[in-house]
């Protein structure tokens, strides 16, 4: 497992997945351009290392888990279904038979007791530190013509609950207004917008450290569809295997992962807003500027050689589609634990995750589509889903274009669709109102007798057995020639 990002970018170079470019390129727009050029080249494209941003002596990095195979990377896995299958044998471990038995179980005991992250004294992230440090020394991107400035938008967002003390990490775009403060995205359902509401009501300062630039898998645990309260660094440690580093902030009350290449402490006012925005997003399209917190800078710390990790949104596919699918892959066993019929599930690339999910069932009842849909309208961010898809378990969800044949097929739209009303994502501009508005369920199951449907459900076709066989050693044949 990478113990930092140097460490990831070194082994991406020697497989040949990492780009160099080492001529000067523009913070502003270029680098956004580039990387959106290779994101759309295939497979993801390349991980982009900048080593000369134009103005900057700090080297900019882009697209590093932008592919299937360097996500697993990142998680030490050969294939996130690897990782999808640990969890799920860590969920329901077998009830040991005896002595012999109990003892196989001992690995998975000892990786779930060392989840707890450790606190160091001595941090690479504060070689350097900085109290009048400036966001102006870093080379932060204006990825897209009509931005409303320069995002950081791969940060790793530190809060804590004022009340409980509980941890959150969240990834939350921050604007740059000026070298001291920038906007802080916390979308109003996230953990950190929970944290600076309690703050507001207790009228407090909430207190922030953003790390940028971590290990690998810290990356992908702030963005990790976590339950609220639990906190992502257990995620962290579990994929780590390894407990995760920890240093104390030098002016707030925070600790931060050691292994980060910059720092940026500082804290959130209650009540201050400041307009945020636009800023061309994960939808395609550019999100309408709104009034958002504002982050004041205290201090930056940082490693001497730092890289600045980044990440460009845009019309999918792009990086985030790969860091979502590790959410999906991982989740799903989780998942399962409370709504166990739920087979296999998938996130289209063009459904930005919450426009499109495609979930196959074990049907056993009447009206079980229905009780799916509704069970993920009611589970942590799935309640974003605006179009939910439930296929019978035959069907291939990560097969788009089966779903579209099954759904065509099997759906009568009067009596298949189920509309309902709730809370959307922020970024959802459809809708007429922020973050309320409708939903969509399409039961394309095939109907039972006990559901109303009396004609005869026609069977899939498919050959016979004989027939297929000798058409594999035929086929294997003509296609040798
Ligand atoms: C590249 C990227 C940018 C993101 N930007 C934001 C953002 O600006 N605001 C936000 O609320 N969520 C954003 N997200 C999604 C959150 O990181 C995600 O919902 C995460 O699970 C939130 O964690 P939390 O539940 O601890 O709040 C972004 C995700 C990615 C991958
Ligand atoms: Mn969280």
């Amino acid at each position: 497992m990478y113990s930092d990002l140097d460490d990831f970018i070194t082994d991406l170079d020697r497989r040949k997945l990492l780009v160099r470019i080492a001529e000067p390129v523009s913070p502003d727009l270029e680098i956004a351009a580039v990387t959106d050029r290779a994101c759309k080249s295939g497979g993801g494209g390349p991980a982009l290392l900048f080593e000369k941003p134009a103005g900057f002596g700090m080297p900019v990095a882009s697209n590093v888990f932008g592919s299937l195979e360097r996500m697993c990377l990142a998680l030490g896995v050969t294939t996130l279904d690897d990782l999808g299958r640990e969890i799920e044998q860590l969920m329901t471990p077998p009830m040991p038979k005896g002595i012999m038995d109990a003892l196989k179980l001992m690995p998975l005991v000892n990786r779930l007791s060392d989840l707890m992250p450790k606190t160091v004294s001595d941090a690479p992230c504060q070689e350097i530190v900085q109290r009048d440090g400036t966001l102006d020394d870093l080379p932060i991107l204006t990825c897209w013509p009509q931005d409303g400035g320069r995002f950081i938008t791969l940060p790793l967002v530190f809060t804590k609950d004022p009340e409980t003390g509980m941890r959150n990490i969240g990834t939350y775009r921050m604007q740059v207004f000026d070298g001291r403060t920038t906007g802080m995205h916390w979308q109003r359902h996230k953990g950190g917008a929970q944290h600076h509401r309690i703050a507001e009501r207790l009228g407090k300062r909430l207190e922030v450290a953003v790390a940028l630039s971590p290990e690998p898998v810290l990356t992908y645990c702030a963005t990790a569809p976590m339950p609220e309260g639990l906190d992502e660094l257990l995620l962290g440690g579990f994929l780590a295997r390894r407990r995760i580093e920890m240093v104390k902030c030098v002016t707030v009350g925070l600790e931060v992962p050691a292994s980060a290449h910059i720092v940026l402490e500082g804290y959130v006012e209650p009540g201050e807003r400041r307009r945020e925005g636009p800023f061309g997003d994960h939808t395609g399209f550019y999100s309408q500027p709104d009034d958002y917190p504002v982050f004041h800078l205290t201090c930056v710390t940082r490693r001497k050689k730092p890289t600045y990790l980044t990440t460009i949104v845009g019309i999918p596919p792009m990086e985030d589609y790969y860091l979502g699918l590790a959410s999906e892959r991982i989740f799903l066993p989780l998942i399962r634990k409370t709504v166990p019929e739920i087979v296999d599930m998938h996130f289209p690339a063009e459904g930005i995750f919450h426009n499109l999910v495609i979930i196959s069932i074990d049907k056993r009842y009447p009206g079980h589509a229905r009780k799916i849909m509704h069970a993920c309208w009611g589970l942590g961010q799935l309640m974003f889903s605006k179009v939910i898809v439930v296929v019978d378990k035959e069907v291939n969800v990560h097969d788009v274009s089966e779903v579209a044949w099954i759904v065509g097929t099997h759906v009568d739209p009067l009596r298949d669709v189920q509309m309902t009303k709730g809370p959307v994502d922020d970024l959802d501009d459809a809708a007429d109102l922020p973050a309320y508005g409708g939903k969509m369920g399409i039961d394309a199951t095939r109907k039972w007798a006990s559901e109303g449907y009396t004609r005869t459900w026609p069977a899939r076709i498919a050959t016979s057995e004989a027939a297929g066989l000798k058409a594999a050693e035929i086929w294997s044949r003509v296609k040798g020639r």
